[in-house]
């Protein structure tokens, strides 16, 4: 079965398998929305947020393990950890379709036969067709990333005005994970018109890649935590409190336990980066006085 797995996920760029059973996700949906107090529009909680919830034990359910090890050989995960609350991204030109690796431009990295990089998503919803509790995609369109650059970008816009032929909505139900190629075109599937049809949508996401490919993610972090912009000072922020994590040193002592015992490899900064961009998560005025 993991075998399949993995060929899917080459082929197709993402991958499904169940994590969680139902009475395990209503468990963590009570959770979350104990945290979130009820009323809320948009949310995303971070790693500090996440330690506090627990939901990092998700991470080393055994089936999940299995499929990345299938996958990716001698796995790690980077705990860019985000748990998104009703954060819906369809709108605009390109109507929310994007690439996670979009920030990391043509580097020649990203068209080795060898890059194996992918977010894992957990999915505490059903979604279908309308429904938004999940993922649209444009099943093999990281393969485009073989291309040279100026075919590939115009493949990705007819692909993109085609999609209401090429897109495929991922039949996601609650306590399914997907394991998807950061080069995969995908958007959130649309809401359904009427709110009454859906729960509140909550996913938790990270990422996995193996040990040739994981430095060139944490540099390319590195340099959006440092972006001196104001139009991007949320973004930077995200990135310089993920990046504050180092392994093991600042993770929780059962968290360590866990990844050692069950031999996933976590990558981050040295202790010594990390510390670095914690402080200047602190210092705040640091960052006021590059506004631009
Ligand atoms: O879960 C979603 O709605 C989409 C999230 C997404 O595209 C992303 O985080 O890159």
């Amino acid at each position: 079965m993991s075998e399949n797995w993995s060929r899917e996920f080459k082929r197709k760029g993402f991958c499904v398998l169940k994590v969680l059973e139902a009475d395990s996700v209503d468990a963590v949906r009570k959770e979350i929305n104990s945290v979130l107090g009820g009323e809320f529009d948009k949310e995303v909680i971070e790693i500090d947020g996440i330690f506090r919830l627990g939901l990092w034990r998700l991470q080393f359910e055994s089936k999940l393990i299995q499929t990345c090890k299938n996958i990716f050989g001698d796995f790690g995960y980077i705990n860019d950890f985000n748990l998104q609350c009703e954060c819906v991204d369809n709108g605009g030109p390109g109507r929310g379709w994007h690439v996670d690796c979009g920030s990391e431009g043509d580097n020649s990295y990203l068209r080795s036969p060898d890059y194996r990089f992918a977010k894992i998503g957990i999915y505490f919803q059903d979604n279908a067709p309308g429904l938004g509790g999940g993922i649209d995609v444009i099943s093999y369109s990281h393969h485009l990333y073989r291309l040279p650059k100026c075919l590939r970008a115009l493949l990705t816009r007819i692909a993109i005005k085609l999609d209401f032929i090429l897109r495929r909505t991922v039949r996601t139900t609650a306590g399914d994970a997907i394991i998807f190629d950061s080069r995969l075109l995908h958007r959130s599937t649309p809401l359904s018109l009427d709110p009454d049809s859906r729960l509140s949508k909550f996913v938790f996401y990270w990422e996995v890649t193996d040990k040739r490919n994981f430095q060139e993610f944490l540099l390319n972090s590195v340099r959006r935590a440092t972006v001196h912009s104001s139009k991007k000072k949320e973004d930077s922020r995200f990135f310089r409190k993920y990046l504050g994590y180092a392994f093991p040193a600042d993770y929780p002592e059962e968290y360590v336990s866990r990844s050692v015992n069950s031999g996933v490899n976590i990558f981050s900064l040295s202790e010594t980066f990390s510390k670095d961009f914690r402080q200047m998560d602190e210092e705040e005025s640091f960052w006021n006085l590059s506004e631009d």
